[in-house]
């Protein structure tokens, strides 16, 4: 220390702040800070540990005054001399601030070549406009023509500036359209100054595992539509034609999933540049209200808001949790360790399964504990401060979890951030915004997700398996509660049971009778963790479902009940998880019959005529269109070996696919692709649908509510001996 104090470029302070294990730390700081990495070596080298040096500096200077997504400026200003609109402030104080804006989108969609050498099209739709910019010798209506490419270029640059959107969206807008944009302009020697100051895009690539890319454009910020809807929902595929028929009723004009749409475009070009432009600026248009539609945009921001994290990077947790942990951390004169490369993701226990029981039951209650992990790192001071400080005093009383891993009662930070994400997550549910629930929901339980993960700094297994312990522990206390009460638990995963109700006395609806038993059970557990623990308990456990009926079905080829898979008849309607019927890949035939044999049981009919029927109309071609498989084809699998799996061998004979999913039938030659516009391969192999699809997924039910699904088809009894 005292050597590195008497070296000029370089300060030194002792001020009594300390590391998780209650050592005493100094802080070195470079005058420059490009030379930090250089002394972190040397400090190693020495042997001397250091603290938080790898944290890039715009983060700490975001920790160090707890800065958040909004800020307050304070400080003298100037008019910029680049644009009259923009203030200047040089080194004012910033300090947070609780910020609500309307962001002004624009929406940015371009078309080339097939092999992107050149843009001939850019729309933009957004801040009060909807417009096309087209490279084209002549005039053509609805579109602004440019004779050259650079001059296309600057247009775009100018309407961005005129504009001045605070958000650009797009669909792939940051590795297709930015990135097309940029190398064209560096080509032909145009300036694409897209933001609010002069400067070409900078592209990045998050080092964490998302590995998504990322654009920086001065002051303003370029939102991917895929990145926003994938984080959101789930569907099939993420190409824009999939997502917008989902969320909008509509697709594209030309789905990029007809084999020759880029030839298609490049046919309008030439011959319809009217349609070419309605085309182009449809699809801006799409990502616009596909967002506005769903709440995204408004969904980011309410992210960015929680963890303080730039809009375009709301989904990296480990730095939220950083960002969220640090500045607690460093006002309790506490300093974070290094980011260590030395160790690898750990292997953390998961949730507890309760052995299903297979069957068809009437009036089952499901229960879920709300929030379940978040409530149990409240409960239990389950946090990385409170358990170096039980590490540290060995002696003292600390919350001991199932793994042995103890905290200390007071002092934790996690509890206390948890507690702000609750509060949100139960604002959202109570406006009815089921994204920003969700959205919430995935946040909190990221932050005991990255415990897990070898980049994260404050990555400890014992913490992890800590939660997980006292989840197990928690379904555990559920089911002997239940019991307790004389109720039979059905099936139960992580945080989840299953009852079947009694029933019986008079007067007492399932509802009620699920609630009351819902009221004991709660208060059983926490009177257990009170005097176990002596500790607050903060468990809710909630009533997700009364079903009238409930179909378990048997794993295939064993006497037990298969995991995460069910069905259930709640409110006249069904509700199905983890069946066939849900898997992607079936074909939709399997859910047809599914959904209609459950519906008939859980209404008390029976479901060997619409079985029968079912299988008629197949053998008939009446449903071939509900035939065909999906799947989506992993990267180099194409090039593979010949025993190829069939989705395979439909891409290799649809000679690739595009969006990486392939669509295929089965023929009597194979699997043969599916091809959007095309009619249907000829020879389509009915029989086997009959016996690998129809039959497994019929037995599958017959086997809890008798019956069979030879009987249902009047398939001889005793097959004869050929
Ligand atoms: P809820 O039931 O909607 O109020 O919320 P939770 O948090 O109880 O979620 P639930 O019941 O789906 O799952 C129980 C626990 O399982 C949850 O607290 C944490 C863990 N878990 C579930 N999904 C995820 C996930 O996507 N990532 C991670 N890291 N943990 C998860
Ligand atoms: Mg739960
Ligand atoms: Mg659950």
């Amino acid at each position: 220390m005292d050597r590195l104090r008497e070296e000029a470029a370089i300060t030194v302070e002792v001020d009594g702040r300390r590391d998780l294990a209650g050592l005493p730390v100094a802080r070195v700081r470079p005058t420059d800070p490009g030379s930090l990495p250089r002394l972190r070596a040397r400090l190693e080298d020495a042997g001397i540990p250091t603290f938080e040096a790898d944290l890039r500096h715009a983060y700490r200077f975001l920790v160090e005054r707890g800065l958040r997504a909004g800020v307050e400026i304070e400080g003298r200003s100037v008019v910029s001399p680049d644009d009259p609109d923009l203030l200047v402030f040089r080194n004012p104080r910033l300090s947070p601030a609780d910020v609500r804006f309307e962001s002004r989108t624009l929406s940015l969609d371009i078309e080339t070549t097939p092999d992107a050498s050149e843009v001939f099209a850019i729309s933009l739709v957004g801040c009060g406009v909807e417009e096309v910019h087209l490279l084209s010798p002549v005039p053509v209506e609805g579109a602004v023509v440019h004779a050259d490419e650079r001059e296309l270029l600057r247009a775009l640059v100018l309407a961005v500036r005129r504009l001045d959107p605070d958000v650009i969206l797009g669909w792939n807008v940051v590795d297709f359209d930015l990135r097309v944009l940029a190398r064209r302009a560096a080509r032909l020697r145009v300036a694409l100054d897209l933001g609010r100051e002069p400067g070409a895009p900078r592209f990045e690539q998050d080092s964490g595992y998302t590995r998504s890319s990322r654009v920086e454009i001065p002051g303003r910020m370029v939102l991917d539509g895929i990145g926003l809807v994938r984080d959101a929902m789930r569907l099939p595929d993420y190409r824009l034609d999939t997502v917008a028929r989902a969320v909008l009723g509509r697709g594209k004009r030309i789905d990029a999933d007809v084999p020759d749409a880029s030839a298609e475009i490049q046919r309008l070009r030439r011959e319809d540049p009217r349609a070419l432009v309605a085309y182009n600026l449809e699809d801006a248009r799409l990502v616009g209200e596909i967002l506005a539609a769903e709440g995204l945009l408004d969904l980011a921001v309410e992210r960015s808001r929680l963890s303080g994290m730039q809009l375009d990077r709301v989904g990296a947790s480990i730095a939220s949790f950083d960002l969220l942990y640090l500045p607690e951390l460093h006002r309790r004169g506490v300093v974070a360790p290094n980011v260590r490369a030395d160790r690898t993701d750990a292997v953390v226990q998961g949730g507890a399964v309760l052995e299903p029981r297979p069957g068809l039951f009437r009036d089952v209650a499901v229960y879920d504990f709300k929030s379940l992990y978040p409530s149990l790192i409240r409960t239990f001071q389950l946090d990385p401060l409170a358990h170096a400080r039980a590490a540290a005093s060995p002696g003292t009383d600390a919350i001991e979890a199932p793994n042995g891993a103890r905290f200390a009662r007071e002092g934790g930070i996690l509890p206390g951030i948890v507690e702000h994400f609750l509060a949100s997550r139960d604002a959202a549910r109570s406006r009815g915004d089921r994204h920003a629930d969700q959205a919430i929901k995935i946040m909190m339980n990221a932050m005991f997700g990255v415990l897990g993960a070898a980049a994260c700094r404050f990555f400890d297994p014992e913490i992890a398996n800590a939660i997980t312990g006292f989840g197990q522990q928690t379904l555990s206390w559920t089911r002997e509660a239940i019991e307790g009460c004389g109720y039979d638990v059905l099936y139960g995963d992580t945080d989840s049971v299953f009852v079947r109700l009694r029933g019986g006395e008079p007067g007492v609806g399932a509802t009620a009778e699920a609630e009351a038993l819902r009221v004991r059970v709660e208060q059983a557990i926490v009177e257990r963790i009170r005097s176990g623990f002596g500790v607050e308990p903060r468990l809710v456990l909630e009533l997700e479902h009364v079903l009238a009926r409930f179909f378990l079905p048997r794993v295939r080829g064993g006497a037990g009940g298969s995991k995460k898979r069910y069905a259930g008849w709640v409110d006249g309607r069904l509700l199905v998880v983890g069946l066939e019927s849900v898997r992607r890949d079936w074909p939709a035939v399997a859910r047809r019959l599914q959904e209609g044999m459950l519906e008939r049981i859980f209404t008390d009919r029976d479901p060997a005529p619409f079985v029968g029927e079912v299988v008629a109309r197949v053998r008939a071609g009446e449903l071939d269109d509900e035939l065909v498989y999906a799947k989506r084809v992993r990267k180099g699998s194409l090039d593979g070996y010949a025993s190829a799996p069939p989705h395979v061998q439909a891409a290799r004979k649809a000679g690739g696919t595009r969006g990486g999913v392939v669509r295929w039938v089965v023929t009597r030659s194979g699997p043969e692709p599916v091809l959007p516009g095309r009619p249907l391969p000829e020879r389509i192999d009915r029989e086997h649908y009959v016996t690998r699809v129809l039959e497994p997924v019929a037995d599958a039910i017959f086997a809890e509510s008798g019956g069979s699904f030879g009987e249902a088809i009047g398939r001889p009894k005793q097959l004869a001996l050929l």
